[in-house]
């Protein structure tokens, strides 16, 4: 073989293997002349209506099928360089709208395993590899309270209340920061909390019977305490993830663990009030998936001083990032790989985001492996920020690589900051 042979693709191995919540889900390998890449997709709980449908009818079983009968066999001998050809490859081979042929499941872990084939043929970092001199690492905006669809129970009805160092020196600095102020908040949920059991969720993020308000009150002393002793700001941010709350018949939220029920009004006024009263830097998914409006309306009043970040709003998808933009909806999106199937759409979506002045949160899901492609991503992106949890081996995994990271880049490396108005 010569040296400068196109690493093409010589096989490919799809397996079942499990995430963090002990599902099934899958790994794919791809083999090419010269190297190998593995990658395996996560999956949502809280899913987005709009997102590709992760596995064939017939699930996982029909998903491995089809990767030998309906993929190998068109991905044999191409270029594992030629990422975008790959991934429209993968839309032709499917042809559906939302990958319900293959299953997006399948389309992420091939993409990514391609992509990592190539990072692996060059011997070069995957961050490398997709952003060439790219330096800048993401801030972490971790959850270090967990409810809705997270934490099934007695729990907080928003799924998330997350915690972000806004002008950190290094990512380790900050991610220590950030451990730093879920640790504290055990400790506080441990006094204040009789029926505390130091439990946490899905994504390591604790929870609590305690209402939102005191938790929020808590979450601001730990992250001043934590604050002073690094001497940078920590903030808070929540993802309300108002999909899950919102009954379409009733045409409210249904807050259930606090017995409450709010109109589209209501819930404006209520996030209005949480942010004006534990000054939230950062609110997802504040309405339902498709209340582009209210959004719109949430941006103008608060969009100087805190992102307004829509997930199942836009779902990575750049046609509805599309449609935020030209209705203000948003001034941040979530960008998870898995929700639109390739990486070449995500990298689409992010670029879109970019252009328009949108932050970019790249993100892991509810149920994870210990892959690390989202670390790599977020930094080849140059993406301000990245939400993968705070605790948990396959959230960890993320935030060392992203120390190792760090580590390579050396002098290069700078990391992002959130300057509010
Ligand atoms: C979210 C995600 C990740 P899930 O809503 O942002 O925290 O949850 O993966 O369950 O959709
Ligand atoms: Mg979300």
């Amino acid at each position: 073989m010569a040296a400068d042979e196109e690493p093409t693709i010589k096989k490919i191995i799809a397996r079942k293997v499990f995430n963090s919540r002990g599902e099934l889900t899958l790994e794919v390998e791809v083999h090419t002349s010269k190297s190998v890449g593995r990658a395996a997709a996560p999956s949502g709980a809280s899913k987005g209506k709009h997102e590709v449908v992760p596995f064939p009818t017939g699930g996982i079983n029909e998903a491995i099928r089809r990767v030998k009968e309906l993929v190998e066999p068109k991905l044999l001998g191409k270029s594992v360089l030629e990422q975008r050809e790959i991934d429209e490859a993968l839309h032709e081979i499917d042809g559906t709208e939302n990958f319900s042929r293959i299953g997006g499941a399948t389309a992420l872990a091939i993409s990514v395993a391609v992509a990592n084939a190539a990072a692996n043929s060059m011997n070069i970092p995957l961050a490398k590899y997709i952003g060439g001199g790219a330096n800048q690492l993401p801030l972490p905006l971790g959850n270090v309270v967990g409810g809705g669809k997270h934490a099934p129970g007695k729990s907080i009805d928003v799924q998330e209340v997350l915690v972000i160092p806004t002008n950190p020196p290094s990512y380790f600095q900050a991610f220590l920061a950030v451990v730093k102020v879920h640790k504290e908040v055990g400790r506080k949920l441990k006094d204040e909390d009789p029926s505390f059991t130091g439990g946490r969720n899905d994504e390591g993020a604790w929870t609590t019977t305690l209402p939102l308000d005191k938790v929020l009150d808590i979450v601001a002393r730990a992250c001043e305490k934590v604050s002073a002793e690094v001497d940078f700001s920590i903030r808070i941010g929540l993802d309300v993830a108002a999909s899950s709350l919102w009954n379409d018949a009733e045409q409210r939220y249904v807050y259930r663990f606090e017995g409450v029920r709010r109109t589209t009004e209501e819930q404006y006024e209520y996030i209005s009030r949480l942010i004006d009263e534990y000054e939230l830097v950062y609110v997802e998914d504040p309405f339902h998936e498709e209340d582009f409006a209210s959004f719109a309306k949430l941006t103008i009043k608060y969009g100087s001083k805190a992102l307004i970040c829509g997930d199942d709003l836009f779902v990575t998808n750049a046609d509805r990032l599309r449609e935020g933009i030209s209705a203000s909806a948003a001034n941040a999106i979530i960008i998870k790989p898995n929700q639109v199937g390739t990486l070449s759409d995500a990298i689409e979506t992010t670029k879109l985001a970019l252009e328009n002045k949108i932050t970019p949160v790249v993100s892991h899901r509810s149920g994870e492996t210990t892959d690390d492609y989202i670390a790599h991503f977020a930094v080849a992106m140059e993406a301000p920020i990245i939400k993968t949890g705070v605790l948990g081996g396959e959230r960890i995994a993320k935030h060392n690589e992203l120390i190792r990271i760090e580590e390579f880049l050396g002098s290069d490396a700078s990391i992002a900051s959130l300057v509010q108005g």
